[in-house]
């Protein structure tokens, strides 16, 4: 059997037509349409390229998109004034402080520094607790991008038992937490596999639904994976070189063959990145209703 391929692509399309539907309708009513800083420390390749893209879509959908780049060496201090200053701007309902920081600032000192009422990425200790609760107001972007490629894509969460490959603060962890809420897109067996699990492909061998979140290329092989499970990859890495010059984009899943035997499989890239994206402007369109209510 080879796999449905889900296209993130298409999916954050048609959410994105979806916002611009409910902003332009604010926009109207309010004369006030969202605002949305990032901000980039430093010159991550990486980093640049996923910015430029998030301000990009937000322009598309209307936002007022700041980016704000700063230096690498700028202070812990400096950067705290920062987003303060953002906090106190009222045009501004989401900030997001792009990661990976350099390793002479305390990356969780400046979460927490985030008023957790614009804190569109959900790492806020208050935002991930109410996600840990169930009541969750901002889905940390890439989770709920996984979740959302999950409904939409028509993989069945309730009951299922989903594997999650990484234990990370911005992937494993949220949606292991999403995952087993009670309610629609949720409501599944969860294990996390990481780093100090005994016998990984034990484990996703068993997964109805694999979320694969390790940061390594060919992390998942086809040998690890269950016949008709739903996986989604969640790597980035960018690996050689094309002949235009250009470093080539593979997730985590080994995916070629792994697609012979998956029911369900998202692409890398065109996968969950661009969901990133577009679960970060429905949550920046979240800060700012909720902005206008309290006005
Ligand atoms: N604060 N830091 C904060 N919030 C986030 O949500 C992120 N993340 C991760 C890294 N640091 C962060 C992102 O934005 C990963 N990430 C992200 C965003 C977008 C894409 C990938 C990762 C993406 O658009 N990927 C494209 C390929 C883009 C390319 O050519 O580089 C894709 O199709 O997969």
């Amino acid at each position: 059997m080879a796999a449905k391929v889900i296209s993130g692509k298409e999916v954050a399309q048609q959410i994105r037509a979806e916002i611009k539907v409910e902003v332009d309708e604010l926009k109207q009513k309010h004369n006030v349409v969202p605002g949305l800083v990032t901000i980039l420390v430093g010159e991550n390749p990486a980093s640049i390229s996923y910015v430029t893209a998030k301000g990009k879509t937000a322009k598309e959908l209307g936002y007022n998109s700041i980016q704000d780049d700063q230096p690498g060496d700028i202070s812990e201090e400096d950067l705290l004034a920062l987003v303060d200053r953002y906090n106190k701007d009222d045009s501004i309902h989401g900030i997001l402080v792009q990661l990976p920081l350099p390793k002479h600032i305390d990356a969780n000192k400046v979460l927490y520094a985030i008023n957790p009422d614009k804190d569109v990425d959900g790492f806020h200790p208050v935002n991930v607790g109410k996600l840990v609760i169930g009541e969750a107001i901002f889905k940390p972007c890439t989770p709920a991008g996984i979740q959302e490629l999950l409904i939409r894509g028509g993989a069945e969460t309730k009951g299922a038992h989903t594997v999650i490959v990484g234990r990370s603060n911005i992937v494993g962890k949220p949606i292991a937490n999403m995952l087993i809420q009670k309610g629609p897109g949720a409501n599944s067996t969860v294990t996390v596999v990481h780093t100090g699990t005994k016998d990984i492909a034990y484990h996703t061998k068993q997964a109805d639904i694999l979320i694969v979140a390790a940061g390594q290329p060919k992390a998942v092989t086809a040998d690890m994976v269950k016949e008709g499970a739903a996986v989604i990859d969640v790597g980035v890495n960018r690996i050689g070189m094309t002949p235009e010059g250009k470093a080539k984009l593979v997730g985590d899943v080994d995916y070629e063959p792994v697609k012979e035997k998956a029911s369900l499989i998202t692409p890398v890239p065109g996968g969950v990145g661009p969901m990133t994206i577009t679960m970060l402007m429905k949550n920046t369109l979240a800060a700012y209703k909720y902005s206008l209510n309290e006005k």
